[in-house]
């Protein structure tokens, strides 16, 4: 793959294609064929089974997107924990924030987590902060057997293929809506408005059931599918327009902003049409 072309066929007839500088990183663990590589536009990228995760170049969008919107429409959220998320970008977010106390992160890959302390330190670094855990485990169990526990859950999982299919799935959340506290968020990376229309609604309306509030949050990925990727937030209690955003706290963050936090539940009406 050394000054190759890597093509990630993305949907039927679609694929984006980067030039590989480099592969740094190649390993088949017991879930997932696991890569990083270096290429000329995204810098370092991480691919499972040959989906791209994340690259060095626009992962503080999703990253940033996937926490902060529900860590700070939570008035104090203390106690978060992430399913997923191996390479470290959403624990090193959460940290950030002045009231997280304790940040848990259950990865069910060893590999992803090892792969991404050596190649991918500007993302893994949130794993040396003293308040970040991580447990190898499966994610689903893990949250199924929690109770009342945690202030937000961030459910920062691959695409719902194979293993992941299950952390979409209307049981997995009723089993966080048991894992939350009485005021409890959680955020889940639900995929593209353009190509993964069906998906979107059905959890919507999977979520409407479960949590009196449900919304979805909008940010643009140039790496994923359509460039627009969709977030979905179930709370408790909070509804995140309804945050004074004056009292957000200064986040050292790039795209995620005090304007952008009112201004990513704004959606366009092909998109509003998937969660009426
Ligand atoms: N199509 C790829 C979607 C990947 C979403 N998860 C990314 C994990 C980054 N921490």
């Amino acid at each position: 793959m050394i000054g190759v072309w890597f093509s990630e066929l993305q949907q039927p007839g679609l694929a984006i294609s980067c030039l590989v500088k480099e592969v740094l990183h190649h390993e088949k663990s017991e879930y997932q064929d696991i890569k990083v590589v270096d290429t000329e536009r995204f810098g370092r990228m991480l691919l499972l089974d040959d989906v791209i995760q994340t690259t060095v170049k626009d992962e503080f969008v999703y990253h940033e997107m996937i926490s902060m919107v529900a860590l700070n429409t939570h008035p104090n959220p203390e106690n978060v924990l992430v399913i997923g998320g191996g390479d470290g970008g959403t624990i090193r977010e959460i940290v950030k924030h002045p009231k997280v106390k304790k940040a848990t992160l259950v990865e069910i890959d060893e590999g992803v987590v090892k792969a991404s302390k050596k190649y991918l330190p500007e993302l893994a670094c949130g794993f040396d902060d003293p308040k970040a855990e991580v447990i190898i485990d499966d994610g689903i169990k893990f949250v199924k057997e929690s109770t009342a526990q945690f202030d937000v859950i961030l459910i920062d999982s691959t695409d719902p293929v194979g293993a992941a299919e299950g952390l979409f799935s209307a049981n997995f959340y009723k089993s966080v809506h048991n894992a939350l506290k009485e005021d409890g968020i959680f955020a889940a990376q639900t995929e593209s408005p353009f190509f993964n229309r069906d998906l979107i609604k059905r959890i919507n309306k999977d979520v409407r059931e479960i949590f009196p509030v449900c919304r979805l949050i909008l940010a643009n990925v140039p790496t994923y599918p359509g460039g627009l990727w969709t977030f979905t937030m179930g709370s408790k209690k909070y509804l995140p327009e309804e945050v004074d955003i004056e009292n957000i706290p200064d986040l050292n963050t790039r795209y995620y902003s005090k304007e952008i936090h009112k201004s990513c539940l704004v959606l366009p009406p092909f998109v509003k049409e998937l969660v009426e």
